[in-house]
């Protein structure tokens, strides 16, 4: 019987996990210390806490899950501030974040003062389209990760969350839908992991997730169309008309952006949230939603822009400040430029 030398499997029997992928990422990287590799962890196992809630969100009336009281009248969180504090509290006390910001938290979130004060800033929506909980239909994880620009060993700062998106350094969304399902960035290509839950490990099962320059899909609220304005009501009407050049496009909109933006990554086409006569300034928020998913689509070859700029182009002033939103294929947010642009 021949034995064959030991070394790395040719061919793994278990597929590639995400914490494998970030290894291999940091062994790429001389001078990685560790430290993003960790905080990733740190994330990736608050989002299997969330993921593993959220799949019995449709047990709230009898479990009371929701913010009311539970069987044994108890008050409970809501499932949204279950996940903020989920985050938080896996993140806090690693050494790896000087401050967070969350869309579920008014002003920054220091890290303690008994906890190293780490070089990284972390930004997150815990919940996006939290409204879909209640028809189990799919929500997400949205998280931006940039380094902080205050002294090291000190506490974070306003300033650190108020950086622009084009310097963050890795950004991710995890989405809990009929599978849950990890996609991560660090600037060039993003890949994405569905979870095992039998195992509880994410395995990469979309590597190198390019975007199509063109889709075939428009996914906004199109409930809102009497509140646009007349560039975008053209544009709407336009899209969905066929001529001689295109055919018709067709309407998705599942109302969770992670769960839009996600088809959007895959198949192609735009996902918009502009401005409206309610929501003078759009209704998503920067820091934690455009950005991230920005950050993201322009890594998988897409573009993102708010009707005028690149979205990761925009010096936030406010850590909840809103931003409209067009983002997806290139050649489709190009067409939705010619629009609004003048
Ligand atoms: P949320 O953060 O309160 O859940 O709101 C953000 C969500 C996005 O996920 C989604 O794209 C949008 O709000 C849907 O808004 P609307 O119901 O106005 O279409
Ligand atoms: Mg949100």
């Amino acid at each position: 019987m021949t034995v064959g030398s030991i070394g790395p499997a040719e061919v793994s029997p278990i597929g590639t996990t995400l914490e494998r992928h970030l290894l291999d990422r940091q062994r790429r990287m001389p001078e990685a210390t560790g430290d993003f590799t960790g905080l990733f962890q740190q994330i990736t196992l608050a989002s299997k806490i969330i993921a593993s809630r959220v799949s019995k969100a449709g047990l709230s009336g009898i479990l009371g899950l929701t913010g009311k009281t539970n069987v044994q009248g108890e008050a409970v969180q809501k499932l949204d501030m279950f996940a903020n504090n989920t985050i938080v509290s896996t993140v806090e006390a690693g050494g790896h974040v000087c401050v967070m910001g969350s869309e579920e938290i008014e002003q920054p979130i220091p890290v303690p003062i008994q906890y190293p004060q780490g070089k990284y800033v972390l930004q997150f929506d815990p919940l996006d389209g939290s409204g879909n909980i209640d028809i189990n239909a799919s929500i997400g994880t949205i998280f931006s990760i940039h380094r902080r620009i205050s002294p090291d060993g000190t506490p974070g700062t306003l300033e650190d969350l108020l950086q622009p998106g084009r310097d963050i350094i890795a950004a991710g969304y995890v989405v809990y839908g009929s599978s849950n399902m990890l996609v991560y960035s660090t600037g060039v290509g993003a890949d994405g992991f569905t979870y095992d839950p039998g195992v509880g490990e994410f395995f990469l099962s979309h590597p190198d997730i390019r975007i199509p320059d063109r889709g075939a899909i428009y996914s906004i609220n199109e409930g809102n169309y009497h509140n646009w304005d007349e560039h975008i009501q053209r544009w709407v009407d336009w899209i969905k008309t066929p001529n001689e050049n295109k055919k018709a496009y067709r309407l998705r909109y599942i109302g969770a952006m992670v769960a839009d933006l996600h088809r959007t990554l895959l198949r192609g086409g735009i996902f918009a949230y502009p401005q409206d006569v309610k929501n003078r300034k759009g209704k998503l928020r920067l820091l934690y939603e455009a950005n991230p998913m920005a950050f993201l689509v322009e890594a998988a070859g897409g573009a993102a822009s708010d009707g005028k700029n690149r979205i990761l182009d925009i010096k936030p002033k406010e850590l909840h400040q809103r931003t409209p939103v067009f983002m997806g294929s290139p050649s489709d947010v190009a067409d939705l430029l010619r629009f609004v642009g003048d």
